[in-house]
């Protein structure tokens, strides 16, 4: 399937693999390029050493296309914005933040730049500053929110600027691929879906917990201070919320979700743990290999789009 993504990226279907903190590491990056989609490291809150080795795994395991997730808010931000210059990383997904100061640098070395928007404003911005694509993420998605439905954003986004938008937040099968092209995008990305590829290293207890969820199982922790995380409900959320309803202080929510991301993802610690996921994790079944997984999407797709 060709469209402006798969032309701009040199990659053989408009599929996107989320920049997942913890999740998305070398084993998920390499599986989702070798089967044709974007494999994406996500650099989370890790160091700038530990993202160039994963980098360097990667290019071991595959030899197509992949890429490089910066968390804005990451305290070596800017030191895991020059690793991926020296290690000659092609593509470029930015999220929780905007990086503009990053642009010039990566511009000069011929990388693509895509950076996560959640609003109209930010997409508008991030073209005049000449970023290549970008990714309009519904608050459908699990992790960092924005406040707009995939639904609403990714046609508002599509009018409002001329590079290609990619759709994110919601989409797990055929049908929402399908639907994010009638709303103009030209990609996907996809998050949970691939949290429960059979390449993904997370913990067997957080993947089973997604198998399980239902449409309504996830929460939305951290409105109260300007940085809302969705996450399926559990004892660590509950928890959560009745602080946050109360009024504790920043400081004192920290607390639970301090280090709670890696106790889900590498200890499978369910009760306590940050199990983040989208809202799509009800539909979600069974765990695929991520060839099987694109395959089945763009059957579906073929088969919704051409009948
Ligand atoms: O970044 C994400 N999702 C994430 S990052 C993350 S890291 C983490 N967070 C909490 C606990 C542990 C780990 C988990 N999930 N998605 C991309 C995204 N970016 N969503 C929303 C945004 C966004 C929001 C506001 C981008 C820019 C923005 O404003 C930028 C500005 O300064 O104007």
């Amino acid at each position: 399937m060709k469209t402006k993504i798969t032309e701009l990226l040199g990659i053989e279907y408009p599929i996107i693999q989320g920049g997942m903190a913890w999740v998305a590491e070398y084993h998920l990056a390499s599986a989702v390029s070798e089967a044709g989609g974007l494999g994406i490291i996500g650099a989370g809150g890790a160091p700038a050493s530990f993202v160039r080795e994963q980098i360097q795994k990667t290019k071991e395991l595959t030899k197509k296309p992949f890429g490089v997730n910066v968390m804005l808010m990451n305290p070596e931000a800017d030191e895991i914005a020059k690793v991926i210059v020296e290690e000659g990383v092609s593509v470029v997904t930015t999220g929780a933040g905007n990086p503009g100061k990053y642009l010039a640098m990566w511009k000069e070395a011929g990388i693509k730049v895509i950076p996560v928007v959640a609003s109209v404003a930010l997409a508008r911005m991030m073209e005049r500053a000449g970023v290549d694509a970008v990714i309009a993420e519904g608050t459908e998605s699990g992790g960092h929110i924005g406040a707009a439905t995939t639904m609403t954003l990714v046609p508002q986004v599509v009018d409002a600027v001329k590079i290609p938008v990619i759709a994110a937040g919601g989409i797990a099968d055929g049908r929402g691929f399908a639907a994010a092209m009638m709303l103009g995008a030209e990609a996907v990305q996809m998050g949970t879906r691939f949290v429960v590829a059979k390449e993904s290293i997370v913990h067997e207890n957080y993947k089973k917990k997604i198998l399980a969820a239902k449409d309504i199982d996830s929460e939305v922790t951290g409105v109260s201070h300007g940085h809302p995380v969705r996450q399926l409900r559990n004892n660590m959320t509950r928890e959560y919320l009745k602080l946050e309803k109360a009024g504790a202080p920043f400081e004192e929510l920290e607390h639970l979700t301090l280090g709670a991301l890696r106790k889900a993802v590498v200890e499978g610690d369910t009760v306590n743990g940050t199990l983040m996921a989208g809202q799509i994790a009800g539909m979600i079944k069974e765990e695929m290999t991520c060839a099987e997984m694109i395959q089945e999407i763009m059957e579906q797709t073929e088969r919704l789009l051409i009948k």
